[in-house]
């Protein structure tokens, strides 16, 4: 309860003031993307179709101004100019993901297709003689469609699958990529494309499906983790997983049940990849409300899929570093009946209500909402939990409307940056680099163009997809040159 309302007290607080402190010099600054949301060349140079692609051209009315990613930026054409843009910017580090469907366009490795490795090769080369450290997302939820169609992330071949086609990215790549990524965010695509069907697959099974997506993404994870050490442990990099997750704090700090529901949602988001990976095994409370006692309880069935022991110690320390995406705060009540109070579903197993505070700015995308603390806040409950030895943020950013102008953006990368320097600094959280959402804009999913994350704004009615310095990128600029928060820190 105390701790709840200083943290509360200390988020008003850092709103007040950014000082001129400094990051570390080893500190890594940069900027994300991801190959479905930036590429476009959807079918070119032998690529095979992914399971968004089948997703948006089978019913485009599921993206809301009913476009696609089939050009999207057109990086796959302009990436010189993105380099470019990123040695204007002087970052010096680049999250970008790789095509499966490119590399493998039927997810199986007869498919191999040498001209998507040598796009890769030749701008990882391109990105080093720049001076820029790639860290690279093998999957960032472009599955092949073939795969999809196999059950995709619910068959557990899916898994072997992925393990064939990071083995090839390590051969191919490994030699200039030291930092991997296996796969970006499942609990997001699990439950928006497994659970809720807003996402590819477009599936609806939040009883069961949810579960078992999971399972199988941690599975693949921990196949190409074994394959990275195990075949390529000479080429001395490192790989982990990247976690979304909310900063969540109890709607009513004075309230028991809302400060005990607040820790059933971080073990049912953040815990329910992070506990298998650093911990091992789903965390408690999963296991207690739908795990192997609830059959003993009386209720239906045990709905966490089925996991041997071994295969929860294949999982267990698949890391090398956490790999964390941040956007957003919840405020979060507990309800009256947790845990099986309705029928089975995701939803009811957490025994939670969430909500956002008033004074929690909003973005115009429904779930982001800038709560600074919330970045001091995660990063401590992450480094406290997981003891992890090293975080990388891989995202974290603002959604807003198309302008240059972009004050809220600009406001809200001060405020977390300035509350991750607190963790850095003053509760000595290891935070070895930043790659800011979004280098520029791009196919925001299920919401298509409409909402933009890019410090660079993208135009794309254009045909060159023209790229223009927002407010925020000029800012972005300074601060990573300058590895300070205000102006004065310059020179
Ligand atoms: C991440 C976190 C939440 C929702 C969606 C995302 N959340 O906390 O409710 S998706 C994530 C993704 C990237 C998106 C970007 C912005 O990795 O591809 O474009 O964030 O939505």
């Amino acid at each position: 309860f105390l701790l709840a309302v200083t943290s509360f007290f200390t988020g008003c607080l850092a709103a007040e003031e950014i000082s001129n402190r400094k990051f570390p010099s080893s500190f890594l600054w940069g900027t994300a993307t991801a190959a479905y949301q930036v590429e476009g060349a959807w079918d070119e140079d032998g690529k095979g179709e992914s399971m968004w692609d089948h997703w948006v051209h089978d019913d485009p009315s599921r993206v809301d101004d009913q476009k696609n990613g089939d050009v999207a930026c057109d990086s796959y054409h302009k990436w010189r100019e993105d380099i470019e843009l990123l040695k204007e910017l002087g970052v010096k580090l680049y999250r970008f993901s790789i095509s499966w469907p490119r590399i493998h366009p039927t997810g199986y490795p007869d498919s191999y297709n040498q001209a998507g490795v040598d796009h890769y090769l030749e701008f990882i080369k391109a990105l080093l003689e720049a001076d820029i450290t790639p860290l690279v997302t093998l999957y960032h939820w472009d599955l092949p469609q073939t795969l999809n169609e196999q059950g995709g992330w619910l068959n557990d071949s899916t898994a072997e699958r992925f393990g064939e086609y990071a083995r090839v990215a390590f051969e191919k790549f490994g030699p200039y990529v030291k930092l991997w990524a296996t796969i970006n965010e499942p609990k997001t695509t699990c439950t928006l494309g497994y659970g809720q069907g807003q996402m590819a697959p477009g599936l609806s099974d939040i009883a069961e499906g949810i579960y078992q997506c999971a399972r199988v993404q941690l599975l693949a994870h921990a196949t190409a983790y074994h394959i990275y050490h195990d075949e390529f442990a000479s080429q001395g990099g490192k790989i982990s997983l990247v976690i979304d997750s909310t900063y969540n704090e109890p709607l009513d700090p004075n309230s028991e049940a809302d400060i005990e529901a607040t820790e059933w949602e971080f073990e049912f988001n953040l815990g329910w990849y992070a506990n298998p990976v650093y911990v091992g095994d789903w965390p408690q409370v999963m296991i207690e409300r739908i795990g192997r006692r609830s059959e003993q309880e009386g209720y239906s069935k045990s709905r966490l899929p089925a996991w041997s022991a071994e295969e929860v110690e294949f999982v267990r320390g698949t890391h090398d570093y956490f790999g964390l995406n941040i956007y957003t705060a919840l405020a979060v009540q507990g309800i009256d009946e947790p845990g099986f109070g309705g029928s089975a579903s995701y939803y009811n197993d957490k025994g939670t209500s969430t909500s956002s505070r008033a004074d929690w700015t909003k973005s115009v995308a429904s779930w982001l909402v800038s709560y600074p603390y919330g970045m001091r806040g995660l990063l401590n409950y992450v480094w406290n939990h997981y003891t992890p030895g090293e975080i990388y943020v891989t995202e974290n950013g603002w959604a807003s409307e198309a302008d240059i102008s972009d004050q809220l953006r600009v406001d809200y990368l001060q405020g977390y940056l300035s509350n991750m320097l607190d963790a850095i600094l003053e509760d000595g959280v290891q935070v070895s680099g930043y790659t800011t959402w979004s280098l520029m804009d791009n196919f925001e999913w299920a919401r298509g163009y409409t909402q933009r994350f890019g410090i660079i704004q993208v135009d794309f009615e254009s045909e060159e997809r023209t790229r223009t310095f927002r407010d925020s990128a000029t800012w972005y600029q300074r601060t990573a040159r300058t590895y300070c928060l205000v102006e004065e820190c310059i020179e």
